[in-house]
């Protein structure tokens, strides 16, 4: 049974376990949802006005318009399109939360927080544009703050986002200035989508699209920003040894476990945590505190501090079903709403952190970036509390622990690669593409879902991909499920890599001191830092004079699901990146928009969507793209 859950096998033992407890997980619901409505998987069911809701008969039977008069397209238009302007508010709403997080540190506010990475922080300057020359490094970040947050004030509709134009290549700009998709103003587009797609308004399916395509490229915007910012604040990730599954959790440890997005919260509780150990022996934990991460809160803390992933998306409440999980601390996105009701059924102190962002049922610790050393505090004697109140009997920790190397940001590999070419350190990569020994690059993002095999997709793609040497590259959940797959190793480079990318992970593996071979999937960070895979192409298009749909690279998304990840996909394939997605996506009652999304795009942007939920044809669909590009480089 569990087979067509999960391949995480921690699942064997915790599901029986749920079972035999009487509660219910993700996947229970799942099956209590069956069927699941036909109208809204095809996208064809409107509620925007009260009026409805409508739905289209998808066999061309019953009402072919809403009763205003919305068509299929329309409404499935309406639909995505506002999909893509939630995922965008989400990031850049993160994103706005660091860069106003950077301007108090800049005034000298927040004693919580100062700027890491200097070094980092002078780059994005120069990134964006601005002189550095004998500033102090809280001036150069006050400028920092200010150039990143008129990126959400602008009212100048004919400047793109400073963001924007400071990290794509110059022939993408003209391309997506010249179809009017360049965002000036994050918050305006987002409003934007939401007005033009109220009753009434735009009812022309591809202009609809290209609405919320405007969206999902401020979505990037927001993403790149809160990435870069977070390295300056934060330090910018470099590869670290680390481990991944609920086996990471300590029996005789206070677990805490830190799930979300937003760093800014978790990353004092891991310096806070460093100095209350003592407080936790007292309470009879042998090995003091262990913060174990969830979701992307998770992969932030797991790149910049090596603490161990417990669990991606699906995972989570597993996490609490094995009884050892003292705190769950939660503050932003991806966080079931279920976890409160579990943790009650455990002796587990679930804490929500940010205002806009509660559950009933779970206990809420204010978190406020002046006082964050004390709200971490809180949090961690929450979690000191709750583990003298830990029922051993009920401890069950499955033995399931994956090495992890993660780290690999954008500097990270460019580091490791300019020891073998330290005066040009692409060049290395660039010919090894060139040559042939790396046929492509395979970004693989997003969640997941339980209309697939959780972490299946992911795992299979990737191995075929290796086995055809292609470098591959993760974030988010998806970096979960190979971090919790052993596929971060270099045992996996051993086993799976083909033979011409195992020399080159190798020899750039040996060169950076590691040891051996890098591992066999970077790890990149979280959904966020979907823009660091986008720094690397934009380097490497640059550096040869071509734009990003010219180069072998592609994205999957195999067990897509928010829609944050609907906004990814959407700038991934308007920055001219074919993007595969091996779940259905809710727009295929509307032949005119499935259309647009998987073949008008690519005429338009280069880029485009390709859905295959068999992973074995969708990884040789991707492979079929990467010949594809290499034949028409030439290469
Ligand atoms: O931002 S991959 S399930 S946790 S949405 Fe959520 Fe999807 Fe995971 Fe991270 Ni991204
Ligand atoms: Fe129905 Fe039109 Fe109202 Fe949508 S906007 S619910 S299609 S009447």
């Amino acid at each position: 049974m569990s087979l067509h859950q999960s391949i995480d096998p921690s699942i064997e033992e915790l599901l029986p376990l749920a079972k035999k407890e009487g509660i219910a997980t993700v996947w229970d619901r799942h099956q209590a949802m069956q069927p699941q409505c036909g109208f809204g998987q095809l996208g064809i069911c409107c509620r925007i006005c009260w009026k409805g809701p409508c739905r289209i008969d998808p066999f061309g039977e019953g009402p072919q318009r809403g009763i205003c008069g919305a068509d299929a397209d329309t409404i499935v238009a309406r639909n995505v399109s506002r999909m893509m302007a939630a995922g965008a508010a989400a990031h850049s709403e993160h994103g706005r939360h660091i860069a106003l997080a950077l301007q108090q540190v800049a005034e000298g506010n927040y004693p919580s927080y100062r700027v890491k990475d200097e070094a980092k922080l002078k780059g994005i300057a120069r990134t964006l544009g601005l002189d550095c020359e004998g500033k102090e490094i809280l001036d150069i970040a006050a400028e920092v703050a200010r150039r990143t947050l008129e990126d959400f004030q602008s009212q100048d509709h004919g400047k793109p986002c400073n963001w924007i134009s400071a990290t794509l290549t110059e022939k993408r700009l003209e391309k997506l200035a010249a179809l009017h998709v360049l965002p000036h103003n994050i918050d305006a587009v987002v409003a934007q989508i939401m007005a033009r797609t109220t009753v009434g308004c735009d009812a022309d399916a591809t202009n609809v699209i290209l609405g919320g395509v405007k969206g999902a490229l401020a979505d990037y915007a927001g993403m790149v920003l809160a990435t870069e910012l977070s390295d300056a604040l934060f330090g910018t990730p470099q590869p670290v040894v680390t481990s991944s599954n609920l086996g990471v959790l300590e029996e005789d440890a206070v677990n805490i476990a830190v799930n979300g997005h937003n760093p800014l919260l978790s990353e004092v509780i891991c310096d806070v945590a460093a100095q209350m150990g003592a407080e936790a022996k007292a309470a009879g934990a042998k090995e003091g505190i262990n913060i174990v991460g969830i979701c992307c809160t998770g992969n932030e803390v797991m790149l910049r501090h090596g603490v161990p992933l417990a669990a991606n998306y699906l995972s989570q409440e597993l996490a609490l079903l094995t009884g050892a999980v003292d705190a769950m601390v939660a503050d932003v996105q991806c966080i079931m709403p279920s976890l409160a009701e579990i943790s009650a059924c455990f002796h587990t102190q679930m804490i929500t952190t940010m205002d806009e962002n509660k559950i009933s049922g779970a206990t809420h610790v204010p978190f406020r970036e002046a006082t964050a050393t004390e709200n971490a505090r809180q949090v961690i004697e929450l979690a000191i509390e709750a583990f003298r109140r830990r029922n051993p009997k009920r401890v069950s920790i499955p033995r399931v622990k994956q090495t992890a190397v993660a780290g690999f940001s954008a500097e990270a590999l460019v580091g490791a690669l300019s020891k073998l070419d330290p005066e040009d350190p692409l060049k290395p990569l660039i010919d090894s593409i060139a040559g042939g020994a790396i046929q492509g690059i395979a970004l693989f993002a997003g969640c997941n879902s339980t209309q697939a095999v959780q972490d299946s997709n992911f795992v299979t793609i990737a191995k075929k991909l290796a086995r055809n040497n292609v470098l591959l590259l993760a974030t988010g959940c998806g970096a979960g499920a190979m971090a919790k797959n052993g596929l971060m190793t270099r045992e996996a480079t051993e086993s799976y890599a083909g033979e011409p990318l195992r020399a080159v992970l190798t020899a750039v593996g040996e060169a950076a001191g590691l040891g051996g071979p890098l591992p066999l999937v970077l790890h990149m960070g979280s959904c966020v830092d979907n823009s660091r895979a986008v720094g690397v192409a934009v380097a490497i298009a640059n550096k040869l004079g071509v734009d990003l749909d010219s180069l072998p690279l592609v994205a999957s998304a195999p067990e897509a699901m928010s829609e944050k990840a609907v906004a990814i996909g959407t700038w991934s394939v308007a920055l001219g990146i074919p993007t595969h997605l091996g779940i259905v996506p809710q727009v295929t009652g509307s032949r005119a928009v499935t259309d647009i999304l998987t073949e008008k795009t690519r005429g338009l942007f280069g880029g485009y969507f390709m859905v295959e939920t068999n992973p074995d044809l969708a990884a040789d669909r991707l492979l079929g793209v990467i010949q594809e590009r290499r034949r028409a480089l030439g290469i």
